[in-house]
């Protein structure tokens, strides 16, 4: 079972992953988490150099990295883990790269992000992705005291654009479900838990 959370940054992902990693446990599944960009030694390293605001990126270059630290992550972690039947959880996922880099930053036709994503997922497709649906300005509310990374420097065109990406990519895909992330984190995780226990994966 493989399950990714999207929405902007400070939509809650972190916290409700958690959640519903701890309800897991409850019911006897150890879920693996990974965080992308991230998750293995050479993805870290990738993600420190995405995030550090003192490296300018070529925007082309910034797909390449999202999707080269994704492919390692795939490659070493996750096939393996669902390939011996175990529960993965990915803190984003192949639709970020999608809302972020194509519709957020435009460095490429949508169609060629497809493409790249396909490649560096090796093919792997999550069975439900949890979209945190929240507003560009109660996001930025939520994480206004943090000190801002390189992607989070983009400014507000860039996050309204991200959004719609988000938004676009849940409606043309049956893997999403769509919540409402303006509420407190007992009442989204109560609608994720619902979405993972109808999938039918939880005997
Ligand atoms: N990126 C990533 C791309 O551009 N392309 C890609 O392909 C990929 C994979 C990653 C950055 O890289 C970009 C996207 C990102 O800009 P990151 O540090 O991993 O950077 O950032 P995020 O994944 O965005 O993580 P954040 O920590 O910013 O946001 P979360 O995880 O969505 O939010 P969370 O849970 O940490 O919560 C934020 C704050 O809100 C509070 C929490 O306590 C916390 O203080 N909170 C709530 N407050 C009120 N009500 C609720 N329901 C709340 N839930 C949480």
């Amino acid at each position: 079972m493989l399950i990714s959370f999207e929405g902007i940054d400070g939509s809650g992902k972190t916290t409700q992953i958690h959640q519903l990693r701890q309800r897991l446990e409850f019911q006897g599944i150890d879920a693996n988490l990974y965080r992308e960009p991230g998750g293995t030694e050479v993805s870290e390293v990738i993600r420190g150099l995405l995030l550090n605001p003192e490296f300018p990126i070529n925007p082309v270059t910034e797909v390449l990295l999202f999707s080269s630290a994704r492919s390692q992550l795939i490659a070493e972690h996750v096939i393996p883990k669902m390939k011996n039947g175990e529960w993965v959880i990915l803190d984003r996922f192949y639709d970020s790269t999608v809302a972020y880099q194509g519709y957020g930053r435009q460095s490429l036709p949508i169609e060629h992000i497809h493409s790249i994503n396909t490649i560096a997922s090796h093919g792997v497709i999550p069975d439900i992705t949890f979209y945190l649906r929240l507003s560009r300005q109660q996001a930025q509310a939520r994480i206004k005291n943090r000190h801002r990374d390189r992607m989070e420097q983009a400014g507000d065109d860039f996050y309204d654009r991200v959004i719609q990406g988000f938004d676009t990519l849940a409606a043309s895909n049956n893997r999403f479900r769509t919540i409402d992330a303006d509420r407190t984190p007992e009442q989204i995780h109560a609608d994720v838990w619902d979405a993972v226990v109808k999938s039918g994966f939880i005997q």
